[in-house]
């Protein structure tokens, strides 16, 4: 059976939990490879409602239900994902930082990385800095993401890597942040290793970091 991509993606932008739910079933049922379906359907339609909110095409209710809906296809995707030979990506531990309650771009990428193949442990909004730097000790993660949507909470991202510093545990997870009002510059400065301007890229940029840095 051919399995119409275009229309999985096109039921991600528009939020249509049910339907796609039914071809996501289907999709799987009739043997469609779970990474060829997360790749050309699922991925692509979260990337186009990414796309579609930067322009202002589409506003945060319409996001929420598309996340809702990458969500529920993500899960009758996951047993089947697990068992796929993807390279088991590694472990993330994911948070919005001290003084800062956005969480909507932090769980899309969180969802991107689960995506991935990534074990994601998010831990949240408002989350002062030693909760990052315990979980890091705790999970031992490949990855440690930050969020932070406003001006005054992003120097808190700074703080949490000069913690890690002093933990002795900076150098064994690359630090990846995110965030409307975060830069690349703002990442140099602080000694981030990635910067994300998106959900989509950011799985993209951490597989390119890993293979540059484990050659
Ligand atoms: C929704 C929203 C809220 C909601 C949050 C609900 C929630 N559950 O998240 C509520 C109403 C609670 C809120 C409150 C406030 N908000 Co507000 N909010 C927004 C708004 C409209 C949208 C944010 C959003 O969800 N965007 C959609 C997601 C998909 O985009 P995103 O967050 O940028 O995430 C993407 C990337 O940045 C990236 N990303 C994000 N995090 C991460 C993390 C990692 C690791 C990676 C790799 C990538 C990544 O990937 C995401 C997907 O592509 C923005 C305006 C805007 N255009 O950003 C203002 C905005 C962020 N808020 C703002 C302000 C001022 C506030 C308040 C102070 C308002 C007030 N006076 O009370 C409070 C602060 C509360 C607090 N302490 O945090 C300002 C910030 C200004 C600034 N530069 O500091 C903004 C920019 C609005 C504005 N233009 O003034 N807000």
């Amino acid at each position: 059976m051919n399995i119409d991509f275009e229309r999985i993606s096109e039921l991600i932008t528009k939020g249509q939990i049910e339907q796609l739910q039914e071809q996501t079933n289907q999709a799987i049922e009739t043997g469609t490879e779970p990474a060829i379906l997360l790749n050309k359907g699922l991925l692509p339609g979260m990337d186009k409602v990414g796309q579609l909110w930067r322009n202002g095409d589409m506003f945060m209710p319409e996001v929420l239900r598309s996340a809702k809906a990458m969500s529920k296809a993500m899960d009758i995707l996951r047993p089947h994902l697990s068992k796929d030979d993807m390279g088991s990506a590694g472990k993330m531990v994911l948070g919005t930082v001290a003084g800062d309650l956005h969480d909507i771009g932090k769980d899309l990428a969180g969802m991107m990385f689960e995506g991935a193949g990534y074990e994601v442990l998010n831990i949240g909004i408002d989350q002062p800095n030693e909760a990052f730097v315990n979980a890091a000790i705790e999970h031992k993660p490949d990855v440690l993401g930050m969020s932070a949507l406003l001006t005054t909470t992003m120097p808190r991202m700074g703080e949490v890597i000069n913690s890690l510093k002093e933990s002795g545990i900076r150098d064994e997870m690359a630090v990846i942040i995110g965030g409307a009002p975060v830069t690349k510059e703002f990442a140099d400065e602080i000694g981030a290793d990635l910067y994300a301007p998106n959900a989509g890229s950011a799985v993209e940029l951490t597989k390119q970091y890993f293979a540059q840095n484990n050659s």
